[in-house]
C-alpha cells in the first residue's frame, strides 16, 4: 500500500510513522509513507497555499491549484493511475473500524490534511472521493486526524499482526478487551484472579470472554448491538441484566 498525505504542515506529521509499530510496516514495505508539502505545488514567489474567503470572513481557505497539481502528480506517479483521495474535515462521514477495514483494502490513499476554517469548495466537489472526520470535537487541521486514520489502517494490512492475534480480533471485534496482568502475582496487595494462574487454557478463556462482555455492557452497549455473542455469552449477559433490575 502507498499512502500520501498532503498537508501545509509535514512537520506535525513527521513524528507518528517514525516510531514503534508503524515505522516497523514501513521498514519492512508493507506500506509505503510520503509526506507531501503542499507548498510544492504553488507556483507564485510567496509560495501561497491559502487566500481569504470569497464573502467576506474569518479564516484563510486554501486554494485549489495547489491541491489539484498534488493530487494529479501523486495519480500520476501512482502505477496504476488511479487513488483513493481522502479530505481530512471535521464534516466527513465519522471514522471507525469498519472504515478502516474498508480503507485498508486499497493500493493507495492520497489524504488530503484540510485546515479547520476550510478547503476550496471545488476542492470537495470534484477531487476528493471521500471526507473523514474521527469524531465529534474540532482539531486545528487534518494532519493528527490523517495520523490516527493511516495507524488504525496500516495495523489492519496482511503481515502487519500474526495472524492468530487478527483472527482473535476479528472474533472479539465489537467487544472491549477483557482485563490484563503480568507480573508480579500480588502488587501493593492487589492480586492477579486465579484463574489466569491456573493454567487451564479453556478456563482462562471462558473467564476473558465473560468479562469482556461484562465490561462491554458496563461501559459501552451501544456496542452489544452489533456483536455476535456465543450462546454461553449471552446466557451470561442475560444474568448481569437481570442482576442490574433488581
Ligand atoms: Cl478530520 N479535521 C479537523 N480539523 N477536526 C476534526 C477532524 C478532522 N476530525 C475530528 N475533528
Amino acid at each position: 500500500m502507498k499512502i500520501d498525505l498532503v498537508t501545509i504542515f509535514p512537520g506535525i506529521l513527521e513524528g507518528p510513522f517514525r516510531e514503534s509499530m508503524i515505522k516497523r510496516a514501513v521498514d519492512r514495505g508493507l506500506v509505503e509513507i510520503n509526506l507531501v508539502d503542499l507548498r510544492d505545488y504553488t507556483r507564485d514567489r510567496h509560495r501561497q497555499v491559502d487566500d481569504t474567503p470569497y464573502g467576506g470572513g474569518y479564516g484563510m481557505i486554501l486554494k485549489p491549484e495547489p491541491i489539484y497539481e498534488a493530487v494529479e502528480d501523486l495519480k500520476s506517479k501512482s502505477g496504476s493511475g488511479t487513488a483513493r483521495v481522502i479530505l481530512l474535515t471535521p464534516q466527513g462521514r465519522r471514522f471507525n473500524q469498519d472504515a478502516a477495514r474498508e480503507l485498508s483494502q486499497e493500493k493507495h490513499l492520497i489524504m488530503i490534511c484540510g485546515r479547520y476554517e476550510g478547503v476550496d469548495e471545488r476542492v470537495r466537489s470534484t477531487l476528493v472521493d471521500d471526507e473523514i472526520s474521527i469524531g465529534d470535537y474540532v482539531l486545528t487541521g487534518g494532519e493528527l486526524a490523517a495520523a490516527v486514520v493511516v495507524d488504525a489502517v496500516v495495523r489492519l494490512l496482511p503481515g502487519f499482526i500474526a495472524e492468530e492475534a487478527a483472527a482473535n480480533e476479528s472474533f472479539s471485534e465489537s467487544l472491549l478487551e477483557h482485563p490484563h496482568y503480568t507480573r508480579p502475582p500480588v502488587f501493593r496487595g492487589m492480586e492477579v484472579p486465579s484463574v489466569l494462574q491456573s493454567g487451564n487454557h479453556a478456563e482462562i478463556d471462558r473467564w476473558r470472554r465473560m468479562q469482556s462482555v461484562k465490561r462491554t455492557y458496563e461501559r459501552r452497549p451501544d456496542l452489544l448491538e452489533k456483536a455476535r455473542l456465543l450462546p454461553d455469552e449471552k446466557a451470561y449477559l442475560e444474568k448481569i441484566e437481570k442482576q442490574q433490575d433488581k
